[in-house]
């Protein structure tokens, strides 16, 4: 039989990886595009691939430009794409919008429009965000919840939702977005709060480290594991009519309890270490986003495993047991 191609947009990054390797272990022919400076440097650019690299075919491209996008389509003519590149960091899009809106709406274009052309039969995963209800307007939030989004991060992901829609009603398209809470992992970018945590606390630990600076831990955020949300990415394709679906725990916790838990396994005081720091408050901040997946549960299966606890464990494990290590 023949292998079914998937093409992943952000292979290098968490979500990407986990996917590609979820993908491969079901016998898919993975292609990945990635910017050409990962390609000139796999070892720094591409560090969670690196085990799986020998088993992918990547393409340069990025999402500035439609020409080599719609090249790849066209070239590979996947059977299915999952849309994971963006400008993913919300403070960043505080500090710079501009780049913001146009990598994550123009590539969101850019590739719907390259794949009416060149593959309209391909499956076409857009990845939404919690950050879309922003200000939210019911607790927990579904899917029939209104957007409200209260950063351009956050209205670059509203944007690239309509994208999807429009070319699903308008040229048939079968493209559809999960609209994804917070999911993190030991491969999760260091910026984002979980992983600053988990990892200045091994250094911490280690002796390389003496403070933690934070911003608001009182936040409170509904916090998954990557590496089940990107099983749900692939279950969203398979279905025979495109739809959307609202992924999260339907819990959530704060900035402070992550940071308990993570200091307790290393046998820490946190209250030692750690420096609030103004720099790091958000200029907005969301409100409670909290899941509603009761239609991910009743049509996808969902139910995720890994809860908060066993979650920031394991993030504090792998990243104590790696920075000993290359210590
Ligand atoms: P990461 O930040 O880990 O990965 C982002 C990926 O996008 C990287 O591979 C990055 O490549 C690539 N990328 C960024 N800009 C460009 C560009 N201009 N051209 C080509 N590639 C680009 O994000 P995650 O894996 O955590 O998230 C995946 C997607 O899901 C993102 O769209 C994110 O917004 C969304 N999302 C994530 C959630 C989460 O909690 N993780 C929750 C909800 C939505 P490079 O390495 O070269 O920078
Ligand atoms: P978020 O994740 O903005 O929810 O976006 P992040 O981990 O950056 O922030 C979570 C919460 O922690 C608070 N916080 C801090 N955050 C960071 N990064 N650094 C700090 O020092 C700090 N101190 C407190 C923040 O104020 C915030 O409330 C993530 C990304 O993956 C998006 O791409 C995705 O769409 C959403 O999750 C759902």
């Amino acid at each position: 039989m023949k292998k079914k191609k998937a093409l992943i947009t952000g292979i290098s990054g968490q979500d990407g990886s986990y996917l590609a390797e979820y993908l491969l272990s079901m016998d898919y022919e993975v292609h990945g595009i990635v910017r050409r400076v990962a390609l000139e440097d796999p070892n720094h650019h591409m560090w969670r691939l690196l085990n799986i690299l020998d088993y992918l075919k990547l393409h340069s491209g990025t999402l500035e430009s439609f020409l080599p996008l719609y090249k790849i389509f066209r070239d590979v003519q996947p059977d299915e794409c999952y849309h994971l590149a963006a400008q993913s960091f919300v403070s960043t899009s505080f500090e710079d919008e501009f780049s913001t809106m146009q990598n994550n709406i123009n590539g969101t274009h850019f590739l719907l429009a390259a794949l009416k052309d060149s593959c309209p039969n391909c499956h076409f995963y857009f990845a939404g965000s919690s950050e879309m209800f922003g200000k939210v307007e019911e607790t927990p939030q579904s899917e029939d919840t209104r957007f409200y989004p209260r950063s351009v991060y956050g209205i670059t992901k509203v944007a690239g939702f309509e994208l999807t829609r429009n070319y699903r009603e308008n040229y048939g398209l079968f493209s559809c977005t999960g609209i994804m809470f917070n999911h993190e992992s030991p491969r999760r970018g260091f910026e984002f709060v979980t992983r600053k945590i988990t990892s200045t606390a091994a250094r911490i630990k280690l002796g390389m480290e003496t403070e933690l600076r934070l911003g608001n831990i009182e936040a409170k955020r509904d916090w998954g594991f990557s590496g089940e949300y990107v099983k749900m990415m692939h279950s969203m394709l398979q279905l025979e009519q495109p739809e959307d679906f609202v992924i999260g725990t339907g819990q959530t916790h704060t900035v402070l309890e992550f940071l308990g838990i993570v200091f307790k396994e290393l046998k820490l005081n946190f209250e030692e270490y750690l420096v609030i720091d103004p720099i790091f408050y958000r200029h907005d901040e969301s409100g409670t986003l909290v899941a509603n997946s009761g239609k991910a549960r009743k049509k996808l299966g969902w139910e995720p495993k890994v809860n908060f606890e066993e979650l920031a464990r394991m993030m504090t494990k792998s990243d104590y047991e790696s920075i000993k290590k290359h210590k």
